[in-house]
Parts: structure tokens; C-alpha cells; sequence
């Protein structure tokens, strides 16, 4: 009997955390036939209630997919759980949504190739709520037919992006998005610190610093051209205006007790940047200061 050509691929999916768990439950929700496997086999429950197959042991869920998907914690577990079952591997894909560096996930795709496997890195770029939303996407790197191939499978998770077959360049992008999330959260928890030492509600002072926000969003984009220009020069907000006004950033943190130690590093870099002869430059100048050339 030929295979329908309509069906779904199966996945197997390995790790059922909370991102493991809702990775599987999109599967199932899009149509696949899904089998799982957990280190802690109770968790297998409730996506067995939904249509899953539990998978007893891993080289059981390696043997029920061409298409395996892995979501544990790190990659020493990825390596734990796929070498005693590395002679099943060939002629599979394996998908390592497991948060990692570069270099881990170049280190894998050569394992998994040698052992006759295609291999895609992952980020994913949502938390488990989002997985299958409008706002949830992952990037891919590594394998390009692979990719194509199960491209379609993959945008039950969200949206799927290819940045690269450079295995490492899942992460890298992962992270280089986190790098941002996490100097902005850095910011905001600052601002509601400041406020907050001055008896505002945190919940007042949320409008406008989310409005503030969104309205300086497009220096993303303006920085972006600078840097791929080269053309530093502002007519904005110079490294020099900031240099004067960051020690008054700081001196109210202080008078209001609060520790300046996040910005302290990046007043540093840009009094750097301004002896360096830059002060007529706008903030963007600050990645070339980061990335010193040898
Ligand atoms: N949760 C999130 O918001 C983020 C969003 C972006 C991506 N991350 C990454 O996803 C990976 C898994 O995260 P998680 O949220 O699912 O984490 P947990 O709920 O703690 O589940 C961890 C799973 O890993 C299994 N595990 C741990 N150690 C081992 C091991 N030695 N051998 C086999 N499996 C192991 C664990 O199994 P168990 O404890 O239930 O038996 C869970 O299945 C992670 O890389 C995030 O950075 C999530």
C-alpha cells in the first residue's frame, strides 16, 4: 500500500518540559502523529490524553519518527540521551530546540552527520504560552533540505527561520535577540526602581514608560543603518551630549539609593568612545567599541 500523500509527518519529541510539552501539543493540535518521550515518564500523561503515543524508552521514540525533536535543558543531556541510541540515527532528522552556544550546535550536527543524520539547531523564540501564536517563531540552522522539507511541519510551532546552514547561527540569532530583550528588561527594571523610590506606583508609571518605549522602537532600525553604513554621525543625540548628561543618570540613582552598576559599565564605554575622537557620533558608534579589531 502507498503511503498517503496527505499525511502528516511524524515527529517524535524528546524532553516534555513546559516548552517540550507544548511543542508536542502543537504537533497534535496541526495533525502529526506524535510520539513522546520523557526522562520522568509521568509526564507523558497528559499528551498521551491528547492522541500522543508514549515512547517507553528513547531509542523507542527514535524508531517510531523520521523526525525527532528535541527540547531538554542543555546540551550535555541532548548528547546523554542520543549516544546510546546513535546506531538509530541515520536516515533521521534531528530538530535540538535545546537552548545552547554556537559551538555546541556546530558539535552536534557533526556527531548527528557522522552518525548519518541530518541535523537542524534551534531557537525558539517564545515562551511555552505562545508556542503555535501569532508572535511565536524559531530559527533554524544547519541542514537547508531538512529544513525545506519539514518546513511546513515546523510552522505548527509558529514561524519558521532559516538563518543559516552554519549550524551555530540558530543560537547565535537567539541570542543576539535575548542580548536585546535583556538590556531593555535591564532598563525598565531600573526605571520602576527610580520611580518607585519616590513613592509612584509602579503600575502609574507603566503607561508612559511603555509609550516611551514604542516611540524610541525605530532607533532599532536607524542604528541598524548606521552601522551597516559606517556613517555614525547624528543629528540626534551625540556621544558627547550623552557623556555630559550620564553622570546626572547616575547621580539620581545614587541620591535615590539605587545602584547605577548597569550603567556605570556603559558610561565607561562611552567616555571611551568620545576620547577615542567619537563624540560627534551617535550611540550606534557604541558596536564598533564593543567589538574591538585586533
Ligand atoms: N521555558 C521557556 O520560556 C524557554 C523559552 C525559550 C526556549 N527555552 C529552552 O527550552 C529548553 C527546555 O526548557 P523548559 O522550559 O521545557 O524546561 P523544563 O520545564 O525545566 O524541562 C526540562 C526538560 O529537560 C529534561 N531533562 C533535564 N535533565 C535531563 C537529563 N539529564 N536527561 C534527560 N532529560 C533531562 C527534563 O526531564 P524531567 O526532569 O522531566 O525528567 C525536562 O523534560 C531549555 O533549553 C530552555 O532554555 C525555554
Amino acid at each position: 500500500m502507498s503511503a498517503d500523500p496527505a499525511a502528516k509527518p511524524a515527529v517524535s519529541v524528546l524532553g516534555l518540559g513546559m516548552m517540550g510539552s507544548a511543542l508536542a501539543s502543537a504537533f497534535l493540535k496541526a495533525g502529526h502523529p506524535v510520539t513522546v518521550w520523557n526522562r520522568t515518564a509521568a509526564k507523558t500523561g497528559p499528551l498521551a490524553a491528547q492522541g500522543a503515543i508514549p515512547a517507553p524508552t528513547p531509542a523507542d521514540a527514535v524508531a517510531a519518527s523520521e523526525l525527532l525533536v528535541l527540547c531538554l535543558m542543555v546540551n550535555d543531556q541532548v548528547r546523554e540521551v542520543l549516544e546510546p541510541v546513535a546506531d538509530g540515527l541515520a536516515g533521521r532528522t534531528v530538530v535540538n530546540l535545546t537552548n545552547g552556544t554556537p559551538a555546541q550546535g556546530r558539535a552536534l550536527a557533526e556527531w548527528a552527520e557522522e552518525h548519518g543524520a541530518r541535523y537542524l539547531d534551534g531557537g525558539i523564540m517564545a515562551v511555552p504560552q505562545m508556542i503555535a501564536g501569532p508572535d511565536a517563531f524559531v530559527y533554524y540552522s544547519g541542514d537547508r533540505d531538512a529544513f525545506e522539507k519539514y518546513e511546513e511541519t515546523f510552522r505548527a510551532l509558529g514561524g519558521a527561520r532559516f538563518a543559516g546552514t552554519d549550524a551555530g547561527l540558530a543560537a547565535l540569532n537567539d541570542f543576539a535577540l535575548l542580548i536585546g530583550m535583556y538590556g531593555q528588561s535591564m532598563g525598565i527594571w531600573h526605571a520602576f526602581a527610580l520611580v518607585r523610590s519616590a513613592g509612584i506606583p509602579a503600575k502609574e508609571f507603566a503607561e508612559p514608560l511603555r509609550l516611551w518605549l514604542e516611540a524610541m522602537a525605530h532607533s532599532v532600525t536607524d542604528f541598524a543603518e548606521a552601522l551597516d553604513s559606517g556613517d555614525h554621525l547624528t543629528d540626534v543625540s551625540s556621544l558627547a551630549v550623552n557623556e555630559a548628561a550620564l553622570p546626572n543618570l547616575l547621580g539620581t540613582l545614587t541620591e535615590q539609593g539605587i545602584t547605577g552598576e548597569f550603567f556605570a559599565p556603559m558610561e565607561a564605554l562611552i567616555r571611551r568612545a568620545v576620547a577615542d575622537g567619537h563624540g560627534a557620533d551617535g550611540l550606534s558608534r557604541l558596536a564598533e567599541i564593543l567589538t574591538p579589531r585586533t
